[in-house]
């Protein structure tokens, strides 16, 4: 019987438990439990469903049992910068608000009040995204201080799953960086700025790195399950987690993390917190072994997802692959970082209007409006890029495309074509992998992770375009 490690992974519009093995020297994955995930409006705010979100993790758990095959061990990995606060008797104040509400809205300037924009970045090396915790929490001492007083705890999305699994309140290092209120050079805490914005010390817990085994399930649940098992946390965050998954131990690509986000960067071993890296949107994320995910936020498919979306989910991913391919030639791009992206009440619309305001022709069919975006997306990589080499001083050959959005062929054409570069594409399921290859790690299947990422060489298939095809 196979040893078997449990990645739930979470995303912003779904959530999967996946099963991995190693069977006759490669990775083995099983998705046994999918569920939806999606932002509800809750008193006006934009909210996760915290108590959904664990049933479906229960019942993944569930599953195992179910199917008979019991992991040894588990982690969670979800999106960035969301979190709850809890209070003294550990209850959730208030919601837990996703990052798309608008609460955040001129929490900048509220925050660049106490600390110029430039010192901000030089501390913690984060991109500025105003749904970053760090304007979240100023909005909440601005707008509603009444949980901030209450709070004796803060924990991230995946940390507050952590600790309902365990009793054992952490917050792990990867995630934790998305905050901006982690010291990049330190890797822990900026306890300074967190004084001078005016928040609790006591509010932020032990920095946990990824690979530390937190503990056992709580008794409750193992009889719930009916078997106990490690909680070992992988990169929590998912961008973290999806990098840990690129089949390379070479230096010479950049990688993209491409899903609902678009994350593209490169790994470093130091941060760069310099004005030229803050001038180019680049962020210092944390990663697996101390590493620096040198990276930039893009829109990413979220777009095309909401396409979709104003269109009943009428047309598979595919489809809307194959109409834009046929509508190649449509000349109009938008700006894939604009802010106007992140949540407008009809995604055609916008789309529609930003080309009006721009004086550019305006898409009439899904064709030209996918063509649109997936064009943009791929010259918004090749600036990227770009943007990188200048920073590190060097090129890259090859761009590693790893998670859902390497499904979308018409996409990766594209990216071959706007940046010249070889695109290698896989694994899919990149982040649930780099979950499962960290958990492999602390239990000593792998020695580190070159060798993990030797085996994921060897256990997916990776497909590789070039431009011109050759
Ligand atoms: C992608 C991601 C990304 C963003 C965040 C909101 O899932 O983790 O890093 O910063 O969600």
């Amino acid at each position: 019987m196979p040893v078997y490690y449990l990645a739930v992974d979470i995303g912003a519009s779904s959530g999967r438990h996946i099963l991995g093995s190693i069977e006759d020297g490669k990775i083995v994955l099983e998705e046994i439990y999918r569920f939806q995930n999606g932002m509800i409006k809750k008193d006006g705010r934009l909210c996760w469903d915290h108590r959904k979100l664990f049933e479906h993790i229960k019942n993944g758990i569930k599953k195992c049992k179910e199917i008979g095959k019991i992991p040894i061990s588990m982690g969670i990995d979800t999106w960035g910068v969301d979190y709850v606060l809890l209070d003294e008797n550990d209850e959730v104040l208030g919601d837990m608000v996703g990052y798309r509400d608008s609460r955040t809205d001129g929490m900048d300037e509220e925050v660049y009040r106490i600390i110029p924009e430039k010192e901000l970045y030089e501390r913690t090396g984060i991109e500025k995204m105003m749904f970053n915790t760090i304007f979240q929490l100023m909005s909440e001492k601005k707008h509603s201080p009444g949980y901030l007083d209450r709070a004796k705890a803060l924990l991230f999305v995946p940390d507050y799953f952590h600790f309902l699994l365990t009793g054992v309140k952490v917050n792990e290092y990867t995630e934790a960086t998305t905050s901006q209120l982690v010291d990049a050079h330190e890797r822990n805490w900026d306890y300074e700025l967190i004084e001078k914005l005016g928040f609790e010390k006591e509010l932020f817990q032990r920095i946990a790195m990824p690979g530390e085994k937190l503990g056992k399930l709580r008794p409750h649940l193992v009889e719930e399950f009916g078997f106990d098992m490690d909680i070992v946390l992988p990169c929590t965050h998912d961008t973290g987690s999806a990098i840990l998954a690129v089949p390379a131990n070479d230096d010479d690509y950049a990688f993209i993390s491409s899903g609902t986000w678009s994350l593209l960067g490169v790994e470093r071993d130091t941060p760069d917190c310099t004005e030229l890296s803050r001038a180019n949107d680049f962020t210092n994320e944390g990663g697996y072994d101390s590493k620096i995910c040198y990276l930039r936020n893009i829109m990413g498919l979220w777009m095309i997802q909401s396409v979709r979306h104003n269109l009943d989910d009428r047309y598979s991913f595919a489809e809307i692959c194959d109409r834009a391919a046929e509508a190649d030639s449509f000349p109009s791009r938008v700006d894939v970082t604009d802010n106007c992206f992140m949540a407008p009440d009809n995604m055609i619309e916008e789309i529609k209007n930003y080309c009006r305001r721009t004086g550019q022709q305006v898409p009439e069919t899904l064709g030209e409006t996918a063509t649109c975006v997936y064009a943009s997306l791929a010259e918004c990589y090749d600036r990227t890029i770009k943007g990188i080499e200048a920073s590190t001083g060097r090129t890259y050959s090859r761009i590693h495309i790893v998670g859902g959005g390497g499904n979308a062929e018409y996409l990766n054409k594209l990216t071959a074509r706007a940046t010249g570069k070889e695109v290698h594409v896989g694994p899919t399921e990149g982040t649930a992998i780099g979950n499962i290859v960290a958990q492999m790690i602390s239990r000593g299947a792998f020695s580190d992770k070159e060798e993990a990422r030797n085996m994921l060489h060897r256990s997916f298939d990776i497909k590789v375009y070039h431009y011109p095809v050759r």
